[in-house]
């Protein structure tokens, strides 16, 4: 890993096979390795700087490997993701099957990470749609009913793979916004005197249980400080908190 800064952690996830690998060269490289299949082995890490409006973003994208061989690594990096790209391969059914596992799973230990659904190798529908083994209107209405996204893409023409990333740091850029609107105005009612407040830009388990809206105005310098190492750990580990002064207001958003 680099050490760059990462705004959001992405993982993929999915069924061996399903072209996890091959959507990520396609975003970061803009390219399709052809030649024998290389399954990834634990995981790889790439990360990406990109735009959204006026914003930069970079996103740390996790690699998972999909062999069930793998299976307990891919629960280690999928901790603390803001966002999971389950994927599935559009010619092969147990592969979706696979990916309802891997929402199970994410929507019992990761509850903040917003699910994207990914149908892979849609190049090969094009080319003959009786290969189609996943139906796009079942798998619209399972999004609908898990509040995920869905996108078909194919690595191999690169068709939709820009927008399902692009989709990925907009979401974010705009949730981490709401977040901050949403912290600064419980700020402003609770602590109207005090120094600073902690915000975070990702749904957290405060320690202890307590929670900045649980702590009243005289406490709230105190918790600031009480807490403060473990947000900074916490922000270390893929999320991201910030400590802002009441006077430096003028800079949220
Ligand atoms: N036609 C076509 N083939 C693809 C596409 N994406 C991946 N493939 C092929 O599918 C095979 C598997 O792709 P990978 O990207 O290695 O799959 P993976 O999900 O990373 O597999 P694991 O690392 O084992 O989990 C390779 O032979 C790719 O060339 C696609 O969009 N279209
Ligand atoms: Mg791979």
């Amino acid at each position: 890993m680099s050490g760059q800064r990462v705004d959001v952690k992405v993982v993929m996830l999915g069924k061996e096979y399903v072209g996890k690998t091959s959507l990520v060269e396609r975003y970061v490289h803009d390219r399709f390795l052809v030649g024998p299949y290389q399954n990834t082995i634990g995981a790889a890490f790439v990360a990406k700087v990109m735009s959204v409006g006026d914003r930069t973003v970079t996103l740390g994208i996790w690699d998972t490997a999909g062999s069930e061989r793998y299976e307990a690594m891919s629960r280690i990096y999928y901790r603390g993701a803001k966002a999971a790209i389950v994927c599935y391969d559009l010619t092969d059914s147990s592969s979706f099957e696979r990916a309802k596992f891997w929402v199970k799973e994410l929507r019992n230990q990761e509850e903040g990470c917003q699910i994207y659904l990914c149908g892979t190798k849609s190049d090969l529908l094009e080319e003959d749609r009786r290969r189609r083994r996943v139906d796009f209107h079942d798998v619209q209405d399972y999004a609908d009913n898990i509040k995920a996204q869905l996108f078909e893409t194919s690595s191999k023409t690169g068709q939709s793979v820009d927008e399902l990333f692009q989709k990925v740091a907009e979401d974010y850029v705009s949730v981490a916004a709401f977040q901050r609107t949403r912290a600064w105005t419980w700020a402003r009612r609770q602590t109207p005197t005090s120094t600073a407040v902690v915000i975070t830009e990702s749904p957290l388990t405060w320690p202890g249980g307590d929670s900045p809206r649980e702590a009243g105005p005289s406490s709230c310098r105190a918790w600031v400080i009480k807490h403060l190492s473990y947000l900074v750990s916490h922000g270390s580990r893929g999320g991201t908190c910030l400590c802002w002064p009441m006077e430096r207001r003028q800079h949220w958003g």
